[in-house]
């Protein structure tokens, strides 16, 4: 095995270990290396040295096909029809191969020995890809050279369920011009021209499967059908997704360390999620779709990955596992507090905590101190999201009709329960930037101690402007500069991730996912690189 070191990574990303893909090295007598153009892998499969490559042979008439060669694909890409329909899979498909000595010169040659030469037919090496016939190879004699064929995507055999391996034939009949010719004695048959195939391989183009990755307490429901319904999105596009949820609050307590820990326990699980979930579809890449905290964790999980690359099997080589790091294509965050959320600061300064004892936050207040506005924006800032990664970052504003307050309709779906709730954290974010913190002594409290005791006193520090915010987190948290684009909807911190079939008042955020995924900047679909 050998390893090879992905050179255009580390020009892109020169602070990070160079990725690295293993699979058999090239083994054969062409210039033609194929990992000199391209890597093996989920959608380009090499047969490099099965027993019909890299020899030298005439026909062979007690045989069918005198070369075979198998190629195996293990990936399962999805819902082929759906992802044809959506443009999520390449139309065609590619086979190419190296071929040397395809004589393109008819030939006299006495073949029976009987004196007399036979007029013999210049070299016909016919193809069939899974038994049937779609051309002839192409050359010049002693040359090598590259003969390519393009298919309808329908003709590729693919996995129809995860855990399937589909087997592609590419057979190849030697010299059948001259297999019926008749000779000057009688007799039937010559065997005049011989070939060698160095390898064989099967491309195709097709959409990384999705990871969904829901936010703070990590119930899956924001993702599924009573909810976004984003599930839904991802069966009709066709496309293999995951939901990466969780039931646990980080073990330390970052209100009092000021580490992240939720942030990388999270982002651990993100980790988890992912190498399993690539393992079943073997595949090493993914588009990933955050809300709220989720994106927080999504960026450690990109940095981490960056930093320290997991190699997952991604194909079959000849019977040789072939493998690649695992790798992000696109993020999407949807109202993720990218610069931290001040409701956060407010409760763990005990501001407005005691709204919030009547819904389970407090088992998960450690979780929330991560997204405090100094801690998240350091976390950010840190963790930064690499430019070869196709980033939307979508806001949202609950206050729809701009009157100043959460009405009932404004607050539908909404995590916090009442509108009056909503209301107060709405007014916090729009007003407060950030709270500033000084120890002050507690000598009206306990006159007697000596020295006098300090107690933390928290003042919030007014806002430059009025930040509008989906109730938990306010645009400008949510658009983060580090996104390649950002957009500001209409919603609250539930609706942020929902279409709007019925037109309500929400903008319809995954609506929008869907076009930039679909024709736009995230670039999901096949042959969309002018965007
Ligand atoms: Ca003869
Ligand atoms: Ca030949
Ligand atoms: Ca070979
Ligand atoms: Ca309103």
């Amino acid at each position: 095995m050998l390893k090879v070191t992905a050179l255009l990574t580390a020009i892109f990303l020169p602070v990070y270990v160079y990725a690295t893909a293993d699979f058999p090295s090239h083994f054969g007598n062409s210039p033609y290396s194929f990992d000199k153009t391209n890597t093996p892998s989920s959608t380009f499969i090499v047969s490099d040295q099965g027993q019909d490559n890299d020899v030298y042979l005439k026909r062979d008439d007690t045989k069918t096909f005198d070369y075979q060669f198998s190629l195996k694909i293990d990936r399962y890409v999805g819902d082929v029809a759906r992802l044809k329909s959506n443009k999520l899979i390449s139309e065609k498909f590619t086979i190419s191969m190296p071929v040397f000595d395809v004589d393109n010169e008819s030939a006299f040659e006495d073949c029976d020995y009987d004196g007399e030469p036979e007029h013999l037919t210049h070299e016909i090496d016919e193809v069939y890809f899974n038994g049937e016939k779609i051309g002839i190879l192409s050359g010049a004699n002693e040359l090598w050279a590259k003969n390519s064929f393009e298919l309808d995507i329908s003709k590729l055999n693919l996995p129809t369920y995860p855990g399937e391996v589909a087997e592609n034939l590419i057979q190849i009949r030697i010299d059948a011009g001259n297999e019926f010719v008749e000779l000057s004695s009688g007799t039937i048959g010559c065997k005049k021209w011989a070939v060698e195939i160095d390898y064989v391989t099967l491309e195709y183009e097709v959409v990384d499967p999705v990871l969904l990755i829901v936010g703070l307490g990590g119930s899956p429901d924001v993702m599924t059908s009573d909810q976004s319904n984003y599930i839904g999105l991802m069966d009709k596009l066709g496309i293999p997704y995951q939901i990466v949820s969780h039931d646990f609050s980080a073990e330390i307590d970052s209100c009092i360390s000021g580490e992240t820990p939720s942030f990388i326990e999270h982002g651990r699980n993100v980790r988890s999620v992912a190498v399993e979930f690539a393992d079943t579809l073997k595949t090493n890449k993914f588009n990933l779709i955050a809300h709220s905290k989720g994106g927080l964790d999504s960026r450690w999980f990109i940095k981490n990955i960056n930093a320290e690359p997991l190699s997952v099997s991604v194909g079959l080589m000849d019977n040789s596992v072939v493998k690649n790091v695992l790798a992000v294509n696109s993020l999407v965050t949807h109202s993720t507090p990218h610069y931290g959320t001040v409701v956060a600061d407010a409760i763990d300064y005990n501001d407005i905590f005691h709204e919030f004892i009547t819904i389970p936050v407090k088992a998960i207040l450690t979780d929330i101190c991560d997204l405090k506005t100094d801690i998240a924006t350091e976390f950010t800032r840190r963790h930064d999201i690499p430019k070869e990664i196709k980033f939307l970052a979508i806001g949202a504003n609950i206050d729809a009709d701009k009157d100043g307050k959460v009405d009932n309709v404004e607050n539908l779906h909404n995590q916090l329960p009442s509108r009056i709730l909503a209301t107060k954290t709405f007014l916090k974010i729009r007003d407060v930037k950030e709270y500033v913190v000084e120890e002050k002594y507690a000598a009206l409290y306990w006159p007697q101690q000596s020295p006098p005791l300090t107690i933390p006193v928290f003042t919030p520090v007014a806002n430059d402007e009025p930040q509008l915010n989906d109730s938990l987190v306010s645009l400008k948290s949510a658009m983060t500069g580090d996104a390649t684009k950002t957009v500001a909807t209409i919603g609250n911190h539930n609706t942020v991730l929902r279409a709007n079939p019925n037109g309500d008042i929400w903008t319809g955020a995954q609506e929008i996912v869907r076009e930039e995924a679909l024709t736009g900047m995230l670039k999901w679909s096949v042959g969309n690189e002018n965007n």
